[in-house]
C-alpha cells in the first residue's frame, strides 16, 4: 500500500516477523541476508521512515548523521545497543528503541549451558566421542569443576543477570553480585551486593558477566581483575565479548588460573581470537543467547510494537 510506512530491515527475520512487517509496511527486507556496511546504511536509507536493524549494524555517530532526513525512526533488533549512537540519532530527532525482557529467559539459558559447558567440559567430551576417542571409563577421566555449593558471581544484575541467578539456584549455588546500586531485598533475593567488582571478584568461583558494553565496562576483565579470581575460576560470558580483554584471559587460560571460559559472544566477533579455538577448556558458542524461534519472534514483535506505536503517534514503549 502506498501509504504504508517504509522500512528498512537490515536483516533476513523469522517468517512470522517478516510477514508482519510485510503486512503493515512497505518493507525492504534482507532474503539474501546482505551485510549492511556503514555506506550501505546511509544508500538503503533514501526514502526510508525507519531502520530495523540488529546488532553489530554499525549506526555509529558517523553513519547516523549521514542517514537520510526521511528516518525517524531506528528499531534495533536486541537488547544491547551499543552498535547504534543513540546521542547522535536523539540530536537529530531519530527515535532509537530496543527489545529488552523478552529475552532474558533464553539468554540466561545460554549462560548456564556455557557454566556447565565450560565446568564439565562439554565441548572436550564431544568432541572425544565424535573422533572416536572415548576408550572406556575410568574414575579420573574427564574431571571437571563441581558447581553444587560454589560462589557464582554476577556482573551486572539486571533483568539477565537476574534470570542468571534464579536459575543458578536451582544448582544450589551461591549468588552474589556487583551492579552500579544495591538491588530491593525482593529482586536481590537473597543474593550478596559487593560495592566494587574487586570484592566481587574474589569470591567468583564462577563469574557470569551480564553487563552492557559502555565506555566504562569495556575491557572490565583484565589481567589485574583475572588475579582477583580463585584460583581455578570458571569465567562466563553471554553479554558482549569487549568486555573481556582476550590477550589476559588466554593467558589464565593457558596457566590454568581460570580453568575453564564458556563464551557465547566475542570481541570482533565472528573473527575471534583464533587462540580460543586450541585451547581444550573453552566451550565456545556462536552467539546465541537469544536463539530459539519463541524469543527471536518475540523480539521482532517487540521492535513492530515500537514501529507501530511511533507511525500512531504514541510513545514507543521501548524508546531509548
Ligand atoms: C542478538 C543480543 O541476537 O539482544 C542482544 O543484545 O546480543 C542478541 O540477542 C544480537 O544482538 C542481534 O541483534
Amino acid at each position: 500500500m502506498p501509504d504504508q510506512p517504509r522500512v528498512l530491515c537490515t536483516r533476513r527475520m523469522p517468517p512470522n516477523v517478516e510477514a508482519r512487517l510485510a503486512r503493515d509496511y512497505d518493507a525492504t527486507l534482507n532474503p539474501e541476508e546482505r551485510v549492511y556496511s556503514e555506506d550501505g546504511l546511509v544508500t538503503g536509507s533514501e526514502g526510508m521512515d525507519g531502520i530495523l536493524c540488529a546488532g553489530g549494524d554499525p549506526l555509529n555517530a558517523g553513519a547516523v548523521e549521514r542517514l537520510s532526513g526521511s528516518v525517524r525512526i531506528i528499531a534495533t533488533y536486541s537488547v544491547g545497543y551499543e552498535h547504534v549512537a543513540v546521542g547522535a540519532a536523539k540530536a537529530r530527532g531519530i527515535v532509537v528503541t530496543n527489545t529488552p525482557d523478552v529475552l532474558n529467559d533464553a539468554t540466561a539459558d545460554v549462560a548456564m549451558l556455557c557454566l556447565l559447558g565450560a565446568a564439565r567440559r562439554g565441548a572436550e567430551g564431544d568432541r572425544m566421542v565424535r573422533a572416536g576417542e572415548w576408550l572406556g571409563w575410568h574414575s579420573t577421566m574427564m574431571l571437571g569443576v563441581h558447581v553444587t555449593g560454589k560462589r557464582l558471581g554476577i556482573l551486572g544484575m539486571g533483568r539477565i543477570g537476574r534470570a542468571v541467578a534464579r536459575r543458578a539456584r536451582g544448582f544450589d549455588m551461591e549468588i552474589h553480585y556487583c551492579n552500579r546500586s544495591r538491588l530491593a531485598p525482593g529482586l536481590e533475593d537473597g543474593a550478596v551486593w559487593h560495592d566494587t567488582p574487586e570484592s566481587l571478584l574474589a569470591v567468583s568461583d564462577f563469574l557470569s558477566i551480564n553487563a552492557p558494553s559502555t565506555p566504562e565496562t569495556r575491557n572490565f576483565l583484565d589481567a589485574e581483575r583475572i588475579a582477583c579470581l580463585p584460583d581455578g575460576a570458571v569465567v562466563v560470558n553471554t553479554a558482549r565479548g569487549d568486555l573481556v580483554d582476550d590477550d589476559a584471559l588466554i593467558d589464565a587460560l593457558r596457566s590454568g588460573k581460570v580453568a575453564a571460559a564458556g563464551l557465547d559472544v566475542f570481541a570482533g566477533e565472528p573473527n575471534l581470537d583464533p587462540r580460543y579455538r586450541g585451547l581444550d577448556n573453552t566451550f565456545l558458542l556462536p552467539h546465541i543467547g537469544s536463539a530459539s524461534l519463541e524469543t527471536r519472534d518475540a523480539m521482532g514483535y517487540c521492535c513492530l510494537d515500537n514501529l507501530d506505536a511511533f507511525f500512531a503517534g504514541r510513545p514507543c514503549p521501548n524508546a531509548l
